[in-house]
């Protein structure tokens, strides 16, 4: 399928049966969906263009550190990284705004910059620090800050489909109208009953969903030709009835385009959005995996051209970045990734003796008891 094709459902929803209401259109957006490739909303300034090789930048340096963290022990537990898939991540957190749900998985650390989350909880989390959202008990990715609409990942493949589309049910009840809600999952998590199930209820609902499938061609070592047998995963859209996308996973503009044009018809009261991107992670499916498995092809192909680079040139060719700003941005986060993470190794780590073992659910809304 072509660059920023869109598969439509044979006949569009009309209304939910379960007597809960639609969500209400937002005034003046329109659909993208039946007018392909220049679909409205999307809307890639230069000013977004350049926050996301910023916030790509930012997840690459910062994870390039947890990597080193943990070679080097201070890192109990794994590490996984989206070397690759940065493109793709921080499209879906640029497209959100605040009030939307964000639910993203293990290779989203760009995305979940580009939401709000920061290199300090980041390193605080990882590092075991107690000062970090998740008190020093979490090793890595299952951070979040429900009250803010940013799902902590549930490590089940396809359950964040139903947390999210729990969320948008619940802010329905509540009447209120203009959110979206989004997760990202990995090509092999579609196999999931979980990942069916929350699609299909989405659809259902037309529930304000938006699901980006991080195609990277491998579930931890098993190849796409043994986990789905459909020659293109946005072909699944039409059996749930809901809209089909494709994007080219690692082209930051073409991922912000296709992201944008998904957001805003789900925005709009067009129902579930389903985009799927072809891409190759850059790194083991952790660090403890050296994706031997992974063919040389593969890599030399264009499926493996680094995103990161591709942005950057881009961004130089179009006349939107220069090369000094590329450099100064470069010196400027590696510096703030080092400083921060100098600074949360000397921050305490838990106390299993003070420790309350609340169950953060427990907490309510932030800072409440
Ligand atoms: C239901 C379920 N089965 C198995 C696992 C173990 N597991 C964790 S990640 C992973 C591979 C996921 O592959 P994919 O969805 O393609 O995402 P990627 O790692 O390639 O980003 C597996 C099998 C899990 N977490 N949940
Ligand atoms: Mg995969």
């Amino acid at each position: 399928m072509s660059k920023g094709s869109v598969t439509s459902p044979r006949k569009a929803k009309e209304s939910p049966k379960t007597g809960i209401s639609p969500a209400s259109k937002t005034p003046g957006k329109s659909s993208s969906k039946s007018t392909g490739d220049t679909g409205t909303g999307a809307g890639v300034t230069r000013e977004l263009a350049r926050k996301g090789y910023r916030t790509m930048l930012e997840a690459r340096l910062l994870e390039e550190k947890l990597a080193a963290l943990y070679r080097s022990g201070k890192i109990v537990g794994g590490v996984f990284l989206g070397r690759g898939q940065e493109a793709l991540s921080v499209a879906l957190g640029l497209h959100l705004r605040r009030g939307d749900i964000y639910a993203p998985l293990i290779r989203d650390q760009a995305g979940r910059l580009a939401f709000g989350d920061t290199i300090l909880d980041t390193l605080r989390t990882y590092l075991g620090s107690i000062l970090g959202s998740m008190r020093g008990r979490d090793g890595n990715i299952h951070r979040g800050r429900p009250s803010e609409g940013y799902h902590a990942m549930i490590s089940h493949l396809g359950a964040m489909v139903s947390t999210v589309c729990g969320g948008l049910v619940a802010r329905r009840f509540r009447g209120e109208s203009g959110v979206v809600g989004a997760t990202c999952i990995g090509e092999g998590g579609t196999s999931t009953g979980s990942f069916h199930e929350g699609l299909n209820m989405a659809a259902v609902e037309k529930l304000p969903l938006v699901v980006v499938v991080a195609n990277n061609q491998f579930s931890y070592s098993t190849p796409n030709d043994r986990q789905f047998a459909c020659p293109d995963l946005t072909a699944r859209a039409a059996g749930y009835g809901i809209v089909g996308r494709r994007a080219v996973g690692n082209d930051l503009i073409d991922c912000l385009r296709v992201i944008g044009e998904a957001v805003a018809a789900a925005r709009s009261g067009e129902g579930p959005q389903l985009v799927v991107a072809d891409l190759l992670r850059l790194v083991g499916h952790g660090e403890h995996d050296d994706a031997s498995y992974i063919p040389e092809s593969l890599k030399k192909s264009e499926l493996g051209r680094d995103c990161l680079l591709l942005a950057r040139e881009s961004l130089i060719e179009k006349g939107w970045m220069t090369e000094e700003e590329a450099v100064a941005w470069r010196d400027a986060v590696a510096l703030e990734v080092e400083e921060t993470a100098s600074k949360v190794l000397r921050e305490p780590a838990p106390d299993p003796v003070d420790e309350d073992w609340n169950a953060f659910a427990s907490l309510g809304r932030e800072g409440e008891q």
